[in-house]
């Protein structure tokens, strides 16, 4: 069972666990609990979210970028470290310098990463573009494994494939050297990237996929739904958006992201940047995003204006001075559930609020683990017995040498022998007979783990 609820929340929805009980019976007031997080990153975590930006590995000298970035977000994309001209610019000499830099500082800030991107017929590096046959493709899958293998349990999930679809009306495969390797290469790829990193999450990548009308989107659907059908290792789809005056926004884009999660698969939002940084259009993205469960998080492609790769369309949420733009604010308020700052305070509810007692029907907990040789990924799911939770705790007893390093949508006590997790704000109600689950990730051996649940 691999996990559907996103790994990434970790420092904010970690660092929210004593407002559980308060969100929690805030929820009595609402359909979806009211939050107030002040960061992209602590808001978007409350909804069991990340909040994400790329990041420019020469930027990170700059204190004004960093003041920023860490501040706001918890999630991180190298914009070009992770590229195959970057991590193979010689063939099997790999270089990782660039991308290593982004990842620890990053995840020694508590923020998760994704890679970008794995397998692209653009950005290659000049030895890979004049290749063809199958010494192309056995070049792909080694470039695949290796740099998989080395960020493994560093990256929570990788742009396996990149851009792979036509633009216009065929809805057919992007003609290149990878595809000329023949129409399988796609799995190929992901199924390298999954035996190299069995933890990471590997997602299809793309642009122009936002309209559900467009020929484009039906084609990347219809791989995923085959994927599906024959078991290809996909876990999730990246809709970049990059939305502009000549692809722009379209009120179908729920519906695009909705139908892409009914296959079976997380939809996360990769690239966002938006022509004229509108503050409704801006609203509606993250709206969409909160209205599919298995939309797991945002990204927005640079921090500010001037670190737009379209810097002359002001697509961001900040100015190119670091300060706030209103699009900033409408992506904070749809966060916290549409308030705005500005909004006049609600009265409060007249009824005194109830709390629901625990249940009494307790609940169990499975776990299933993806090993590798000195670390695991542990997934673990929680069901609510004859009624609902209000409220839960799980404890997995851990071999000696097994230590945690990261987890996600759960409070850990513990890192070593007898660990206990309770529900984050999010995850605690539960309905009788549903499931929720929380993960981490742990150096050492798992062996077989035997997880034990509380109600309450
Ligand atoms: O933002 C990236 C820019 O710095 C590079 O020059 C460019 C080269 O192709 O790639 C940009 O990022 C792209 C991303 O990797 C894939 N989707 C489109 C992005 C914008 O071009």
């Amino acid at each position: 069972m691999r996990s559907t609820r996103w790994k990434a929340a970790s420092r904010a929805a970690l660092a929210l666990a004593g407002a559980g009980a308060l969100a929690a019976s805030m929820a009595l007031f609402a359909t979806a609990p009211a939050s107030a997080g002040t960061t992209l990153g602590a808001s978007a975590a409350e909804k069991g979210r990340y909040f994400g930006t790329a990041v420019a590995g020469f930027k990170l000298s700059d204190s004004a970028y960093t003041t920023i970035l860490n501040r706001e977000f918890n999630m991180v994309t190298a914009e070009n470290e992770m590229k195959m001209n970057a991590t193979e610019p010689q063939q099997n000499q790999f270089s990782y310098g660039a991308a290593d830099q982004i990842v620890n500082h990053a995840r020694s800030r508590g923020m998760s990463v994704r890679g970008h991107t794995l397998a692209w017929h653009s950005q290659q590096p000049g030895w890979m573009e004049s290749m063809s046959g199958s010494a192309l493709r056995q070049a792909m899958l080694n470039h695949v494994t290796q740099v998989a293998t080395h960020f493994r349990g560093q990256v929570v999930a990788w742009d396996v494939v990149n851009e792979a679809f036509a633009d216009g009306s065929s809805g057919g495969r992007r003609d290149s050297n990878l595809q000329r390797t023949g129409n399988d290469w796609i799995e190929a790829a992901f199924r390298a990237a999954r035996a190299a990193d069995p933890g990471a999450k590997l997602c299809y990548n793309d642009y122009n996929t936002d309209n559900w009308t467009h020929a484009k989107t039906q084609g990347v659907y219809n791989m995923v739904r085959d994927f599906k059908a024959r078991g290809v290792p996909i876990d999730c789809v990246g809709f970049q958006s990059h939305f502009n005056n000549d692809s722009p926004y379209v009120s179908n884009y729920r519906t695009t992201l909705s139908s892409f999660a009914a296959l079976g698969v997380d939809v996360q939002i990769t690239e966002l940047d938006i022509q004229g940084a509108s503050a409704s259009t801006y609203r509606s993205v993250v709206e969409d995003c909160l209205a599919v469960a298995r939309c797991n998080g945002i990204t927005v492609w640079g921090i500010r204006d001037s670190d737009s790769w379209r810097a002359s369309q002001t697509p961001l949420l900040f100015n190119s001075n670091g300060s706030k733009k209103a699009a900033y604010d409408a992506v904070l308020a749809a966060l916290n559930n549409g308030t705005t700052p500005t909004d006049p305070p609600t009265d409060p509810p007249t009824d005194p609020p109830t709390t629901p007692p625990p249940g009494t029907g307790g609940c169990t907990a499975t776990v299933s683990v993806n090993q590798w040789n000195g670390g695991f990924v542990a997934n673990v799911r929680v069901t609510a017995g004859s009624s609902a939770l209000n409220g839960w705790t799980v404890s997995i007893g851990l071999p000696s040498g097994a230590t945690v390093t990261n987890a996600w949508s759960a409070n850990r006590s513990g890192n070593t022998g007898t660990t206990n997790w309770t529900n984050v704000a999010y995850n605690g109600q539960v309905g009788a007979g549903q499931s929720t689950e929380f993960g981490f990730q742990a150096n050492g051996t798992a062996g077989s783990l035997s997880p034990t649940c509380s109600a309450g």
